[in-house]
């Protein structure tokens, strides 16, 4: 057994042998969760995942800390590689690490280096300015014993301004004036893992408090979201087997 693992370590996760994902079905569990699905689909790559009950601290556990220092989920494990396990943490190493090893064709990712440049931005521009202050607005409206109207209007309003930027870039207004279909790709763009990085947390505006009158601000965004919704990778990656969170 690796020192990754401990008595204690579930042998459901101990005795994985590929890919297997510590996960529950919050907006960046489904980030990791379609990634795979889309992989399976694409190459037939298989994995298990262990549902954690983030409500009971699992993820605070000893066990879980050996895998992910920072008690968070999603955490990905490789066993593929018999002599040691491999743990992943953030979401958005998370999925470089799986198109890079597993995406062969590059159809959830760019060969071209400008193209992959641009995927990379969009992925860092949501994990560093978007995702956390989304997670934020939901903790002090939803979770927070005290209301705190200030923290809930700034982090309702900077998300606003952070869908506007995906409008702009979505709408084409300031580029060449053609709508695109994906954030990143040359021309209308192409779907790929910058996309699965927004979309779980955008396609839930509805969770995170905000109007419809707010959202219509936003029409190149809203097809954006309806375009990657019937994806079958999408609604398999949102399913309640992974939990019931919304
Ligand atoms: N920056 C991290 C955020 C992960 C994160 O916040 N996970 C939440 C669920 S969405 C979690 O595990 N919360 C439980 C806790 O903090 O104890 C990432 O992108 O992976």
């Amino acid at each position: 057994m690796s020192g990754l693992y401990i008595d204690s370590t579930p042998s459901e996760v101990s005795q994985a042998d590929g890919l297997h994902l510590l996960t529950f079905n919050t907006p960046n569990g489904q980030k990791v969760q379609i990634v795979l699905h889309e992989l399976a689909l694409l190459y037939g790559t298989r994995f298990t995942f262990t549902p954690i009950k983030l409500f009971e601290g699992t993820q605070k556990q000893d066990w879980f800390l050996r895998l992910n220092p920072n008690g968070k989920i999603p955490t990905l494990v490789d066993n593929t590689d018999n002599s040691h396990p491999v743990p992943v943490m953030e979401t958005t190493a998370e999925m470089l690490y799986l198109v890079e090893k597993y995406d062969r064709d590059h159809e959830l990712s760019f060969s071209d280096p400008l193209e992959r440049a641009q995927m990379i931005q969009w992925l860092f521009f949501w994990h560093g300015s978007g995702q956390p202050i989304q997670g934020q607005l939901i903790w002090f409206s939803k979770f927070s014993k005290e209301k705190n109207p200030q923290a809930i209007e700034r982090f309702h309003n900077e998300s606003l301004r952070i869908f506007g930027v995906f409008e702009l870039h979505l709408s084409g207004k300031n580029s060449d004036g053609n709508a695109r279909e994906y954030l990143a790709g040359n021309g209308k763009g192409r779907y790929s893992i910058a996309d699965i990085g927004v979309w779980p947390w955008v396609a839930k505006w509805e969770f995170g408090g905000f109007t419809k009158e707010e959202m219509d601000a936003f029409p190149s965004l809203h097809a954006w979201v309806n375009r990657i919704k019937d994806r079958e990778a999408v609604k398999e990656g949102t399913d309640d087997k992974y939990g019931k969170m919304f």
